[in-house]
């Protein structure tokens, strides 16, 4: 599969949507395209990457929705992306059906992807961020990533992302507790969402509590607010935010760092492959299990010997 850039680049969307499934495809000869592609697409700084994660039907692709909606009125170009653990295991996609964003859709200048629906163990967090890369090749400058809280997912969004939105539901202190640990602390915004009808004084109760809870923590830098994705109330304050975050003084410095990540990752990956791929490797663990197997060797003397091998292989 040749991937034309030109063609991306002037807004072909079967383009775009090819060269995600390549970056997505683990098969050597695919990387080897990718490697090619890569090789030709500049590092655009003046897009907003954010990561929106919470626990399931809080309202995180409602709001990405809204939000997109809104960016799209101001003038931006907005993608959607989804970072789905549980694809690369059983084959399937949680979070992939259930992203359909009915109105963002339909809008021109909107990109929607759903999670990969296959892909390398670990490798959801670059292929990603290579799916960030050509998105904003194609032009959208405002990048939204939606991901479920299992697995590290919210974790490897962070290292994908300018800005980290926790979107919490008005489901008392139940939920606060249920938070795993870590998440509220990545947080750059916290919206308490569904502002409205029956739950409206519960998302005030929350948010004082969320409050609370971030004071205790002696943290008192994490934006908290309050919105209804259904009724489309407090976008407004969401975007202004999100806008005035990314003029923050870390936004390069960060960018940095995810850029480091994406190298870190890909070396490991190849690494991997080049261990999977390898006779030599092969016909030495087959030596090794029998050594370890009679206490000839330590294990750690054998992975010494595996990483020698390695290094003549590469
Ligand atoms: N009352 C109210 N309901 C909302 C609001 N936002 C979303 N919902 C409802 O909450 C449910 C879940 O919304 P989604 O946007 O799919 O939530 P999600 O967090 O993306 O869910 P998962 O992708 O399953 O994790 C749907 O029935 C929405 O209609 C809101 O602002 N107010
Ligand atoms: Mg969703």
């Amino acid at each position: 599969m040749t991937i034309d850039l030109k063609k991306i680049k002037t807004g072909d969307r079967r383009e775009l949507a090819k060269a995600i499934t390549l970056v997505e495809d683990s098969r050597s000869d695919s990387k080897l395209e990718v490697e090619k592609l890569f090789k030709n697409i500049p590092i655009d700084n003046k897009t907003i990457r954010i990561a929106i994660t919470g626990i399931p039907g809080s309202g995180k692709s409602s709001l990405i929705e809204k939000l997109g909606l809104y960016a799209i009125k101001e003038g931006k170009k907005v993608a959607v992306l989804a970072i789905d653990p549980s694809s690369p295991i059983n084959g399937g996609s949680i979070l992939g059906d259930k992203i359909r964003m009915e109105q963002l859709s339909l809008e021109k200048n909107a990109f929607i992807r759903p999670s990969p629906s296959r892909g390398h163990l670990g490798g959801v967090a670059f292929s990603t961020f290579e799916t960030i890369l050509l998105c904003e090749y194609a032009g959208f400058d405002f990048i939204l990533i939606e991901t479920i809280g299992v697995g590290q997912s919210e974790f490897e969004a962070k290292t994908l992302s300018d800005i980290f939105l926790y979107l919490a539901g008005p489901n008392t202190g139940d939920e606060i507790q249920g938070i795993k640990r870590g998440i509220l602390e990545l947080s750059d915004i916290i919206v308490v969402n569904k502002h409205d009808g029956d739950s409206k004084i519960q998302a005030e109760v929350t948010k004082g509590q969320l409050e609370n809870s971030l004071h205790i923590k002696g943290i008192d830098n994490i934006n908290i607010l309050l919105a209804s994705a259904i009724k489309n109330d407090g976008i407004l304050e969401i975007y202004n935010l999100l806008l005035s975050l990314s003029k923050n003084k870390n936004f390069f410095e960060n960018r940095k760092k995810q850029v480091d990540n994406w190298i870190i990752n890909l070396t490991l990956h190849y690494i991997s492959e080049e261990m999977k791929n390898s006779k030599n490797i092969k016909m030495r663990l087959a030596e090794l299990k029998d050594e370890i197997w009679m206490s000839k060797k330590s294990s750690y003397d054998a992975v010494k010997s595996i990483i020698k091998e390695l290094k003549k292989d590469i």
